[in-house]
């Protein structure tokens, strides 16, 4: 690969360079996929109205998201095992987001652990969790985001069961990879993965293994999910978290308008609406399709973020047009790190900054906080 300019080429690069099991991990959705491309794929049917002979000098892409300053209305999303792309992967990931002014949100199935990236960060990041049976873990993982001073929590609402994904099923996946004989070759044809890898000790899930007191063995990832989240989750939980954390709440997962209204109703600060990427409910309606009844419906009384088929500052964009307030990207940056680490994450946020800059100014707007409908062709949205 020569020049890097676009996320397709940090996903072709990653391809290369990242293991299949943890490439496909993180490239894969659930069933038959229709959700996961229909993510993306529905961005390209909203078409921008083009302006001319405005001014576009001093444009700024700085806003806030749950009140704390960002450079651009972009956060990199939880992500499970991001540690497998490259070694050490939420540290570095972390440390990108911080360089560049945008949060960055641990996941709970992280394979570095809250205090590990803290120890290697100065700003506060955000933490994710998932309601599991054991309340006492939560608890302890609350305190733990509090004691790294994590500035808010991202709860996720829809992975109390996993969605099915033929590809982990195929590949066996696990964190460390079993060392089979075709995920040894397969290991070693990707170098740079492996000397990363060797030289870490992080190779399995840092905030679970040693800390929850009924786990030892993450080896099977699929039925240690159906043993420890807990299918009886309520709103009260919800309710619960929010009074236990204390802090600024971002609840994960919505795509309905009831649940929305609910969502309000149990104190959060924000709402995102994600169909997991595509990962969870196979046949649900896109992320960018279900976001404007969610908007109409509660966008007055708490602020809505989305994730799921960003992979350009124009998807960005349209997000913003159509009412979020922030949007979170996922696969483009574990694109990035497993390209190049660091420098791929940086290049990724580079990217897409720019696409959100210039496509701004060909919108004729200078400034990210008055972008809205205005700027789309009414019917294409
Ligand atoms: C297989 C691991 O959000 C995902 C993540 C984490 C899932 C936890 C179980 O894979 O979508």
């Amino acid at each position: 690969m020569s020049v890097i300019t676009n996320i397709e080429d940090l996903r072709i690069l990653a391809q290369k360079r990242v293991p299949r099991m943890f490439y496909d991990y993180a490239d894969s959705g659930s069933w038959t996929e229709s959700t996961y491309r229909a993510n993306n794929s529905d961005f390209a049917d909203m078409k921008f109205r083009q302006r001319v002979a405005v001014n576009m000098e001093n444009r700024t892409l700085a806003t806030t998201m749950v009140g704390q300053a960002v450079s651009m209305p972009v956060a990199l999303a939880p992500t499970g095992m991001a540690g497998m792309q490259h070694a050490d992967g939420e540290i570095l990931a972390a440390k990108a987001a911080e360089k560049f002014g945008v949060p960055f949100t641990l996941s709970t199935m992280s394979i570095c652990s809250i205090e590990d990236v803290a120890a290697h960060t100065s700003k506060p990041f955000w933490f994710q969790v998932y309601v599991m049976k054991d309340r006492d873990f939560i608890n302890r993982l609350i305190d733990r985001a509090k004691a790294a001073n994590c500035s808010a929590l991202v709860l996720t609402l829809d992975l109390q069961i996993l969605g099915q994904r033929h590809k982990d099923l195929k590949n066996g996946l696990s964190a460390p990879p079993k060392l089979t004989i075709p995920n040894i070759l397969n290991m070693m044809s990707k170098p740079r993965w492996s000397m990363g890898m060797l030289g870490t000790q992080r190779r399995t899930f840092g905030n679970i293994v040693g800390h929850a007191s009924n786990v030892s063995d993450m080896s099977s990832l699929s039925s240690w999910t159906s043993q420890q989240f807990d299918l009886a989750l309520s709103w009260k939980d919800v309710e619960w978290i929010k009074q236990r954390w204390g802090g600024k709440l971002i609840i994960k997962g919505i795509m309905d308008a009831e649940d929305a209204h609910l969502a309000v109703e149990s104190g959060a600060d924000a709402l995102i609406v994600s169909n997991h990427g595509g990962r969870q409910l196979d046949g649900a309606l896109s992320s960018i399709r279900a976001l404007p009844a969610i908007v109409d419906a509660v966008g007055k009384q708490i602020e809505i973020h989305m994730d799921g088929g960003i992979r350009s500052g124009q998807d960005v964009i349209k997000a913003i047009a159509l009412g979020a307030k922030g949007v979170y990207i996922g696969r483009p940056f574990l694109y990035g790190l497993g390209a190049m680490g660091e420098a791929g994450v940086t290049k990724c946020l580079d990217i897409i900054r720019n696409e959100l800059d210039l496509t701004m100014a060909f919108c004729g707007l200078t400034d990210v906080n008055k972008v809205d409908k205005q700027i789309l062709i009414p019917g294409t949205y």
